[in-house]
């Protein structure tokens, strides 16, 4: 039997596993802790990881696997891989850009109609059978809003595309001006949430975006506006954010991810003006296939020899 040249680190479903066995002579992990408890003489073949999560792969998972020439990540953001770590070892990063972008920007649009029209409140109305005894309280209109996207990028466009056939009139921050007639450019989150109803946060995850928007800019958006994160818990200051949606200083929150996934701060399950989500941005089967496959289609051009298809370092 041939080497074993790939670990399989994380919660990969079945078939995901199925189609990485499949390709490459594998064993499979629950996570990034488990690499140190592998036999060194296991630890000495792999030189490929597909990794899937959340938990931190660094240094001490680098140095124990001592043939390892790249890390394919499941997953656009690698905020949890220390690329620095591996580039300063000649480990390659992967990840798996655009292919998720639809799917992402379509969570965040239809968490924003949920929030908008109170979606889960009427569901509860219609299944309690109380129908007739009660009226679901008015809604407020969606279309037509101000709209500020935080980190206009592939995702971020993907989502002001949507907003703007919503006939929403389209605000955002990035490093630089972007090509989009008709769209206002604002220097900073606070002068951005200042001008809007909406603030949707679409960055990359990492340090140079932790707690990006602050409670100034919370302050800034106000009473009538509504954060949205689809990006990453740290990109937004969670004690702040939970402090306003308490205290209704802000309208309310609609988001997808949360800082210590999935046991996130319990505070958020008594919110009323919150629609919460379980980090399912990517989460449906096409897109899901697709990461897998470009996670795959890296690995497998790296232990070929060739050029990887999505490099991050
Ligand atoms: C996760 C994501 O990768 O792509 C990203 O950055 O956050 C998601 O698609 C996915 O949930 C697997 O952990």
């Amino acid at each position: 039997m041939s080497d074993t040249v790939l670990l399989i680190c994380g919660p990969f479903t079945p078939e995901e596993r199925g189609r990485l066995e499949g390709a490459h002579a594998a064993l499979h992990i629950g996570g990034p802790d488990e690499i140190a408890a592998l036999p060194e003489a296991a630890r000495a073949t792999i030189r490929a990881v597909a990794y899937k999560g959340h938990h931190p792969f660094g240094e001490t998972q680098l140095a124990a696997l001592p043939a390892l020439g790249i890390v394919a990540n499941y997953g656009v953001g690698y905020d949890a891989i220390d690329v620095a770590a591996a580039s300063a070892r000649g480990v390659k990063v992967t990840n798996t850009p655009d292919v998720l972008n639809d799917d992402v920007a379509d969570l965040a649009v239809g968490m924003m109609l949920a929030f908008s029209r109170r979606l889960e409140d009427g569901a509860v109305l219609v299944r309690s059978g109380d129908w007739a005894q009660r009226a679901l309280p008015l809604n407020r209109k969606f279309s037509g809003g101000r709209v500020g996207i935080v980190g206009l990028g592939r995702i971020g466009r993907e989502i002001a595309d949507r907003l703007a056939a919503f006939k929403m009139e389209i605000h955002y921050t990035s490093r630089s001006r972007k090509d989009t007639p008709g769209w206002t450019w604002h220097a900073d989150p606070v002068a951005l949430a200042a001008e809007v109803d909406w603030l949707v946060i679409a960055l990359v995850g990492g340090p140079e975006t932790q707690n990006h928007v602050g409670a100034e800019a919370l302050a800034a958006l106000g009473s009538e506006g509504v954060v949205v994160n689809i990006s990453r818990g740290t990109t937004v200051d969670e004690a702040a954010l939970l402090e306003a949606l308490e205290q209704g200083t802000i309208r309310g929150a609609a988001l997808d991810v949360f800082l210590n996934e999935p046991d996130i701060d319990p505070r958020f399950r008594s919110l009323d003006n919150a629609v919460l989500q379980p980090h399912q941005g990517s989460g449906t089967v096409e897109t899901r296939r697709a990461m897998l496959g470009l996670q795959l289609d890296n690995i497998t051009a790296f232990l070929a020899g060739r050029a990887l298809l999505t490099a991050v370092n």
